[in-house]
């Protein structure tokens, strides 16, 4: 059936006068006062109050909007007219109502923010917790951020690609990985376009990003952490991890700034105003890290990755001391990080890796990479991986590699320290966690 909509309901404004409209949308409330009917109806956009009043409108649409069940679908034609104290500072007079699509009763959940519901519950009925204003507010700036991003890498010259998400072997260490069944063969879900995007160097495509799903097996089962996840990477040639940094930071401050000019009204309905950084971000060394953990209790000692305790104490008194919430940890032990990662010239047991920071959570990782062959096969023997299993890796290793960098920036982290959200769940339409495949 095509759609009468003449308007969203954003687009009418009380200056309008008495033109007739047609909205399409959702039952959101009937409020009936008795004398007379108020009808909220929501779309995309917001809310519009539909007025009847008893005594001049006809017995039949009256009683057509008083049987409508709360959510049902429908559209509403009538004329405009000022009335300050309605959503919009309009009201519509109807003249009819189409019933497009009967919401059943009860509903599995409350749309109208008057009841508070536990994640868990949400996320259970997600196809109705997502027509929530401020849920679909949080989408909205997820759509933002992704446009923001592929703007400003394809304004540094980097060219999108898309990488295959079914492969043969591990990236990121053999631990947490999704086997599949690929027609007799064992294959994986990729852990991350890393092997690819490095290939790609030796392609010559010298600058590459993908925005992508990337797969996690890991059990955790925290407020940041998700089995699915969408990946922002980059690779860059002839280009070194200090340089990939300042890309990072760039593209991070680019987005909160676009965000805060772009979308002023829906960060309104999120009741937040996220903190613009400021580059250069604070370049903290991991021994420094680890001096300020362990002078606060945490035990820990070189060659160990940060526990969220000790990410914690670190992110306090980074904020003491500079006011700031995004940072970088910078020279990395060489064990603690992958083996594409380049140990430094003159001290191979630091490599040539960071993380970004914002408080205690980690928004990325990258490195500048080994660009030689040999000293590649060593680093993967050494972590215990078979150089055999990285065949095709390995190959434009030995046929002209450029130096190169880049780093993968996970987009729910991002939005969720961004919108100051506490759990990386309501930053994702539908979650994989450790305990949920469905919806
Ligand atoms: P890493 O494994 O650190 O690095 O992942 C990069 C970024 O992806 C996000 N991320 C996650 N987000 C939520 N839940 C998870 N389980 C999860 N795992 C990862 C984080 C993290 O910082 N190949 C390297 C990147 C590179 O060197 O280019 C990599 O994958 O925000």
């Amino acid at each position: 059936m095509q759609s009468e909509r003449t308007h969203y309901t954003n687009q009418i404004t009380p200056e309008m006068g008495s033109e007739h409209v047609t909205i399409a949308g959702w039952v959101h409330e009937i409020r009936d006062l008795g004398g007379i009917i108020f009808a909220l109806i929501r779309d995309r956009e917001g809310i519009a109050q539909a007025t009847l009043f008893k005594k001049t409108t006809p017995a039949e649409l009256i009683g057509a909007v008083k049987s409508l069940s709360r959510e049902s679908v429908v559209t509403v034609t009538g004329e405009v007219k000022l009335e300050k104290k309605a959503p919009g500072g309009y009201e519509i007079i109807p003249e009819k109502i189409n019933l497009l699509s009967k919401a059943a009763s009860p509903l599995p959940m409350d749309t109208t923010g008057k009841v508070d519901a536990d994640l868990e519950t949400r996320l259970d009925s997600r196809f109705i917790d997502l027509r929530r204003p401020k849920v679909q507010a949080i989408f909205r700036i997820r759509h933002h951020v992704l446009q923001s991003v592929r703007s400003f890498l394809a304004n540094e010259g980097f060219i999108e690609v898309t990488t295959p998400k079914v492969v043969a072997t591990a990236t990121e260490g053999g631990t947490a990985l999704f086997p599949i069944t690929y027609f007799e063969r064992e294959a994986f879900l990729n852990q991350s376009p890393q092997l690819f995007k490095q290939m790609l160097m030796s392609a010559g495509f010298d600058r590459v990003f993908e925005i992508g799903p990337i797969f996690r097996a890991e059990e955790h089962d925290t407020r940041k952490h998700l089995n699915e996840v969408t990946s922002i990477d980059i690779e860059a040639s002839f280009t070194d991890h200090n340089q990939a940094m300042q890309i990072l930071e760039r593209l991070v401050t680019h987005v909160y700034t676009e965000i805060s000019t772009q979308a002023k009204n829906t960060l309104k309905e999120l009741k937040t105003t996220p903190k613009i950084p400021e580059p250069p971000f604070e370049r903290l060394k991991y021994t420094e890290a680890i001096e300020i953990a362990t002078t606060r209790g945490e035990e820990l000692v070189w060659g160990e990755d940060l526990t969220t305790a000790a990410e914690t104490i670190i992110a306090e008194v980074i904020n003491e001391t500079t006011n700031t919430d995004h940072y970088f940890i910078i020279d990395w032990p060489t064990e603690t990080k992958p083996f594409y990662a380049m140990p430094q010239e003159t001290k191979p047991e630091i490599s040539k890796a960071f993380d970004l920071m914002h408080r205690n959570i980690e928004l990325s990782s990258g490195a500048q990479r080994i660009h030689n062959t040999e000293q590649l096969t060593e680093r993967i023997k050494e972590q215990g991986l078979e150089p055999e299993d990285f065949k095709s890796y390995l190959q434009p290793f030995k046929y002209g590699m450029p130096p190169h960098a880049g780093w993968g920036l996970g987009l729910e982290r991002l939005l969720m320290t961004l919108l100051n959200i506490e759990n990386i769940r309501n930053t994702v339409l539908f979650p994989r966690d450790r305990k949920r495949l469905s919806p």
